[in-house]
């Protein structure tokens, strides 16, 4: 067993990878999957991997850059997750680290668990504590704001792609009663065995998200996910003492100071932190002993690669968001069976490059 890591280098690589059912929310939209993949290399040999999602295109270089950049700030460091953010944090106080700062961190955070994990010979899921078991997901690869003719099917379709027990639809569109005809017609489609979750992508004032939340209110939705601008708090927290429904957020807080915040102010029902948002692996845990502390369900955004080891050492793990974005560029994509993730029974987070893919998809930065 290789004890110390020592690290020596980080590589970038941005990518444009296509999606199969591009990104329409209705607070905008994604036509490629602008990724930064990551390769954090040790002395030892051990390199830790990860990616990190910037959006939209013109985010991939000052990404690139910021990963470049600080990799000379760790080289010869010791691999320790926690001693690195800590240190990284402190040398970046006077410019603070959220936004895209904030995701080059959170990718170097995970690499290295996955890098520590693969020198532990374990699952990141058990390096964590926690044990490999099917993590429950919903199929989130789809159901965008579209029109609401042929959307059942889509449903339909999307259950059928690993007979899955619940899918996001997204809502926000001008008219709210084709949101309702909507949610009618997926909930009529996939019946009441099927959960169905939503989400507004912060489209609406508290007012409109109260007025719009009533009359979906009866629809048997699983969630509403960001009603309202994330960090509008106490907007959250009236729309979600108003409604029956539970109100779903937490994609865009940036640490676990932030969902304390949140938590204190009764924003959510549910909680959903993106593991490169919310500060990397070691973000998350802090947020998962919040969400426990809390007795709060928590739920993952995005990265279900990582999420899916997540989930499996989080204390109220509720649903895991599926979505298939990376996979043109992975060795082995994650696996879903009957409706859960497989997390992989090998060393690490069980991320390799598909090296013949990432060269078709490489962009200059
Ligand atoms: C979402 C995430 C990323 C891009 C578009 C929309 C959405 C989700 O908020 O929760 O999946
Ligand atoms: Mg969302």
């Amino acid at each position: 067993m290789t004890d110390r890591l020592t690290i020596r280098g980080v590589r970038a690589r941005p990518v444009l990878v296509p999606f199969r059912r591009p990104p329409a929310a209705a607070t905008g939209s994604m036509p490629m999957a602008a990724l930064v993949l990551i390769d954090l290399e040790t002395e030892e040999g051990i390199t830790g991997r990860s990616y990190v999602f910037a959006f939209m295109p013109a985010v991939l270089k000052p990404v690139t850059d910021l990963l470049s950049g600080l990799a000379p700030l760790i080289r010869g460091d010791a691999l320790a997750p926690f001693d690195l953010d800590a240190k990284l944090r402190r040398r970046l106080t006077l410019i603070d680290t959220p936004g895209v700062m904030g995701l080059a961190l959170a990718g170097l955070d995970m690499c290295a668990w996955d890098a520590l994990a693969q020198a532990r010979g374990v699952p990141l899921a058990v390096l964590l504590g926690g044990s490999v078991r099917p993590i429950r997901a919903y199929n989130s690869c789809g159901l965008w704001i579209q029109s609401v003719a042929g959307i059942a099917d889509e449903a339909e379709a999307l259950v059928a792609e690993g007979d899955f027990s619940a899918v996001k639809l997204r809502l926000g569109r001008d008219d709210p009663l084709e949101d309702l005809a909507a949610v009618r017609a997926v909930r009529s489609r996939l019946g009441d065995r099927t959960a169905v979750m939503s989400d507004f992508n912060q489209k609406l004032t508290w007012n409109e998200a109260i007025l719009r939340g009533r009359l979906l209110d009866d629809e048997g939705l699983a969630w509403i996910e960001e009603p309202v601008r994330h960090n509008d708090f106490s907007g959250s927290a009236r729309v979600a003492e108003a409604l029956r429904t539970p109100v779903q957020t937490g994609e865009n807080l940036v640490s676990s100071h932030e969902l304390l915040l949140a938590l204190q102010a009764h924003a959510m029902d549910y909680v959903m932190p993106d593991v490169q948002r919310i500060g990397g692996v070691t973000g998350w845990m802090r947020a998962a002993a919040l969400a426990h502390a809390f007795g709060m369900e928590m739920s993952s955004h995005l990265f279900p690669e990582f999420s899916a080891h997540l989930l499996a050492a989080t204390p109220t793990a509720h649903w895991l968001e599926y979505v298939d974005w990376a996979n043109p560029v992975l060795k082995e994509p994650l696996r879903i069976e009957k409706g859960c993730a497989l997390i992989p029974d090998r060393p690490g987070a069980g991320i390799e490059w598909n090296e013949d893919a990432v060269g078709r998809y490489l962009v200059d930065a």
